[in-house]
């Protein structure tokens, strides 16, 4: 259709009235600056007017550093009982009214094991006696639900811990060998978790793994306008932290990693390493790898070992193919640099 030129600029005319009309009516406005009310997971009443929770906290309390967390093991304090087995001990304290910056801005009240999300990654061999005092400073019950195997009794679910000092102590042999979450079983479990009382437990096969830079990714995701959907996604807590803080590595070393897949209310997560392959080991379970591969997909408290070397120095993305969380901050860079041992 041909429109003379004074019937188009009748058009343009009256859609530009329509749309001056729709945009600039007391309706829309005030739809923009509504003050909502939402009650939070944990019953605090919260007003926002955005997508994201207005920083109604100017102050953050918890200190988290991805780079310390991303290579840092606790190993216990260790002693040896009379039948010669090791012993680890460990204090993990809980607490749940801590805030967090954890992006520009956005302010979240994290639910911490030792003071951060994740809480501290327990390492031990298999076959080891793991002792963990754990301490509930929180206002809320909690627990530590261990995966892997243990006694009923130990498994962190039917046994509540009180808050405000409230005590127990998890006793049992670390075992199977592999990458184990841990976290908080009390009900309203999602509201447990998505708040952060989680962590990552690995067992050591007893013949040890190849020397490798080994590091912990515990991948996690953030409702901070609680409508049960994550605003912010990560590997590590802090959204697009390894982007812009990139991952150092060596050409020509094995890189291993304990990734565990912690993300509440989406079904699927996954990892999507570039210009490499990786070997995987699902759960950690097996010496042998079992795929292959660049892509790995997760479903919640799914994990495994990755273990790959880069040929050619660069940098090389890391992030979830599910683009909408690598867009709102599941993705990372390694900075691959030059073995200064040449070739290993
Ligand atoms: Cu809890």
């Amino acid at each position: 259709m041909i429109l003379s030129r004074s019937t188009s600029m009748l058009v343009i005319l009256s859609l530009s009235l329509i749309m001056g009309v729709i945009f600039l009516s007391p309706n829309f406005l005030e739809a923009q600056t509504e003050r909502k009310v939402f009650q939070t997971h944990s019953g605090a009443i919260i007003e926002t007017s955005g997508q994201i929770l207005d920083p109604i906290y100017s102050v953050s309390e918890v200190e988290f550093d991805p780079d310390e967390f991303l290579r840092n093991f606790e190993y216990g304090k260790i002693s040896v009982n009379s039948e010669g087995k090791t012993i680890r001990d460990y204090t993990i304290i809980a607490e749940d009214n801590k805030i967090q910056e954890i992006s520009p801005g956005i302010f979240y009240n994290v639910w911490t094991f030792n003071g951060t999300v994740p809480g501290p990654t327990i390492r031990a061999t298999e076959g080891d006696i793991v002792r963990i005092q754990f301490i509930n400073n929180g206002s809320k019950e909690h627990t530590i639900h261990f995966h892997g195997t243990h006694p009923a009794g130990m498994d962190g679910v039917f046994e509540p811990v009180g808050g405000n000092g409230g005590k127990f102590v998890y006793e049992f042999e670390a075992g199977p060998v592999g990458v184990h979450p841990y976290h908080c079983h009390v009900m309203p479990l999602e509201e447990h978790i998505i708040h952060g009382l989680y962590g990552v437990f690995i067992v050591d096969p007893k013949e040890g793994r190849e020397k490798a830079d080994e590091m912990v990714m515990v991948l996690n995701g953030f409702d901070t306008d609680f409508d049960t959907e994550n605003n912010l996604y990560a590997a590590n807590t802090i959204p697009f932290y390894y982007q812009h803080h990139p991952i150092q590595i060596n050409t020509n070393e094995l890189i291993r990693i304990y990734v565990v897949n912690m993300v509440e209310f989406d079904p699927i997560n996954n990892f999507h390493l570039h210009g490499n392959l990786f070997k995987y080991y699902p759960t950690g379970t097996d010496l042998v790898p079992s795929f292959f591969t660049d892509m790995i997909t997760f479903s919640q408290t799914e994990r495994g070992i990755m273990e790959f070397e880069y040929d050619f120095p660069g940098k090389y993305l890391f992030h979830a193919h599910k683009v909408e969380f690598s867009e709102k901050g599941w993705v990372g860079v390694f900075l691959v640099n030059d073995n200064p041992n040449g070739e290993e």
